[in-house]
């Protein structure tokens, strides 16, 4: 306990600190301390724990921080839609906030999914892209909240945290990237047997941006009913099925597996992804004729399509969740994929690694590489093994 004289003398210290502080002069051009911004758009759920804290936040002794936010997560509740809403920055138009998903977006505007209906939403000048990482502030798929003024228009202010992001170059800045695709849960992999002929590299670069997003993937051969025997592309998509990839066939002209389509797609985000005329937007408006998605012709010397969906649009589904019509993007991101660990994505060739010659045989040219070997004797499909090669030749060391 501490005396009275204790007691007085402290009181007296405190006063006479605060009497010092206000006699300081006022520097007129001192420069506020530098703030950290807390880049919340980048966050996973992982991190909610530490989404309240402040925007600009001092800096502060080592270890306070964290104690800090060790105790507000445990005063808070654990669900993680709340978790959303406490972390959000409050929307100006207090009263008139709703939370709403991100279906269509263009320069500076996008529309918004609010309660059954979509709004037109500008987006709050003070959500950098630079902040968030990406070349872009909101994607479709994102969970907004917006500011509402009127009943059919409002204002982006907060992107909550995503689940997921799917990736690609960004078409100006080739070392940034644009968030094509946010919060999907898994990626139809679309090409057609013919016409054009399906690509295999292509399949396995998305099957490997799934993965690497932590998206399960499905294949979907499109356009079976051009196929002169089953059997062709039953075989050529069987190692893919060995891998336990779930592969579907598919013709939208003819109906062939578009009831099995629409119950995968079923309560889920799926992006559609694949190139142009593989028939995506016709699988689409097949599982859902009502979509009535633009499609077009194939260019007959090329063999490719003419890129009729130019925009990336969410499409709610009836069965429930939604489907993301994506134009035919190529370069869906392998950024910051390095050679050496490309075998990760390919089981049936990580699998043999350790049998090679060379501890870091990178099975593309090496004497004695089991892989290799593999591929000639059957247990590594000759497909697999040259894409595998390919992809392998244009990423960096
Ligand atoms: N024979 C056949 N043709 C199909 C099938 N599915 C789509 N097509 C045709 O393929 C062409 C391209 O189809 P789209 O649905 O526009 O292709 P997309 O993948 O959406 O192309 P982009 O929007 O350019 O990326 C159209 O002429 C379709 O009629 C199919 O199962 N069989
Ligand atoms: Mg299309
Ligand atoms: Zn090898």
């Amino acid at each position: 306990m501490p005396t009275r004289r204790q007691e007085r003398r402290w009181q007296h210290y405190v006063e006479d600190k605060k009497n010092r502080a206000a006699r300081q002069p006022v520097k007129p051009n001192r420069k506020p301390n530098g703030t950290r911004r807390r880049n919340w758009a980048k966050l996973g759920y992982n991190d909610a724990d530490d989404l309240d804290m402040p925007q600009t936040e001092r800096v502060m002794p080592r270890g306070e921080r964290e104690r800090r936010q060790r105790l507000m997560a445990a005063a808070k509740p654990r669900n993680s839609e709340e978790l959303d809403i406490i972390s959000a920055p409050r929307a100006r138009a207090e009263g008139t906030t709703a939370r709403g998903t991100v279906v269509e977006v263009s320069t500076g505007l996008c529309r918004v999914e609010v309660d059954g209906r979509t709004i037109l939403c500008s987006v709050r000048g003070s959500l950098s892209a630079a902040d968030s990482g990406f070349t872009n502030v909101v994607a479709v798929g994102d969970d907004v909240l917006v500011s509402r003024d009127g009943r059919d228009a409002g204002v982006v202010e907060t992107v909550l945290p995503r689940r997921s992001v799917l990736l690609r170059p960004d078409v100006f800045h080739g070392h940034l990237q644009q968030v094509i695709v946010a919060n999907a849960d898994q990626v139809l992999i679309v090409g057609s047997w013919k016409n054009p002929a399906l690509w295999f590299e292509l399949v396995d670069r998305y099957l490997i941006t799934a993965e690497r997003n932590n998206l399960s993937a499905v294949i979907c051969v499109n356009k079976i009913d051009l196929a002169d025997d089953p059997a062709e592309y039953r075989t050529a998509l069987r190692p893919y099925q060995a891998l336990g990839y779930g592969v579907l066939f598919t013709s939208a002209t003819r109906g062939d597996g578009v009831a099995e389509l629409r119950g995968l797609l079923c309560g889920k985000t799926t992006a559609v992804a694949g190139l142009s005329g593989v028939g995506k937007s016709s699988l689409l408006t097949a599982v859902q004729p009502e979509l009535q998605l633009r499609t077009g012709a194939v260019n007959e010397d090329r063999h490719e399509g003419r890129h009729v969906t130019t925009q990336v649009h969410l499409l709610r589904l009836q069965g429930g969740g939604y489907a993301v019509d994506t134009p035919g993007i190529r370069e869906f991101g392998l950024a910051g994929l390095r050679r050496a660990d490309l075998a990760r994505f390919y089981p049936e060739i990580n699998a043999l690694r350790e049998q090679c010659t060379f501890g870091d045989c990178s099975h593309t040219h090496e004497p004695g590489c089991v892989v290799a070997a593999a591929v000639a004797q059957g247990p590594v499909s000759a497909t697999r093994f040259h894409s595998y090669g390919k992809i392998w030749a244009s990423l960096p060391d």
